[in-house]
């Protein structure tokens, strides 16, 4: 199976964490959403044009980071959506959480950060900080009483976490926040984490500089 992503996308992390968790391979297809001809490339296998998406051997599309983490969850342990019913739902809403009030307004401020302070949109920027500290409250308190963003294991809600905090050391540090900090640090000691980092970063700095340029 083929995946298209682009190691520095966030999204694209969180479906590559899954996969260097559950040691499966794939067959990588990297995707410049900035390369009109690349992006025009990539439309005509995933319409949307967003990014992460797996391409079955068969040609049935998997678009959706985590559509993509329950189909590869199926293919064996270590389980990243497990427990009973309500377990399970509590990783999916997790998940959920993160992905939309961590995850993307954290790339709104990255991305607002970037342009020049009189193009900036206040409004948006307010939104997102206020939905990131919100979010930092709810972590704050879930450490507390768990290690993992669903409890005791690590899973799939993990796998949208680390990618999120990573971006936000630089745009909304978190360090006054204990727990967050004790959790992102022993996400850090991760292979999988370690792995996806270290694949982003000579992209993440090249697109640092050009965009500081
Ligand atoms: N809900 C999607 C979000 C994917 C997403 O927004 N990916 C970004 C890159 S991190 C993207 O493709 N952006 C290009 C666009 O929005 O057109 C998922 O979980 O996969």
């Amino acid at each position: 199976m083929k995946l298209y992503y682009n190691p520095i996308s966030t999204y694209s992390q969180k479906a590559l964490i899954a996969f260097y968790e559950k040691g499966i391979d794939f067959e990588p297809n990297i995707v410049s959403l900035m390369d009109p001809d690349d992006l025009a490339k990539y439309r005509k296998v995933y319409p949307m044009g967003k990014i992460p998406c797996l391409v079955l051997d068969d040609g049935h599309l998997i678009p959706e980071s985590s559509i993509i983490i329950e189909y590869i969850d199926d293919m064996g342990e270590p389980r990243l959506i497990d427990g009973d019913n309500e377990q399970i739902r509590k990783i999916r809403f997790k998940d959920r959480m993160l992905d939309l009030y961590l995850n993307d307004p954290i790339v709104t401020l990255l991305l607002q950060g970037m342009k020049p302070e009189d193009q900036r949109d206040p409004e948006r920027m307010a939104t997102a900080q206020f939905r990131i500290d919100t979010m930092y409250g709810f972590m704050e308190a879930e450490f507390e009483k768990h290690p993992f963003a669903s409890g005791d294991q690590f899973s799939m809600a993990d796998c949208a976490a680390a990618p999120a905090l990573f971006c936000a050391e630089q745009t909304a540090p978190f360090a006054e926040y204990k727990n967050i900090s004790a959790y992102w640090e022993r996400l850090k000691q991760r292979p999988s984490v370690q792995r996806t980092h270290e694949e982003a970063r000579p992209a993440l700095e090249a697109f640092m500089n050009k965009n500081a340029a």
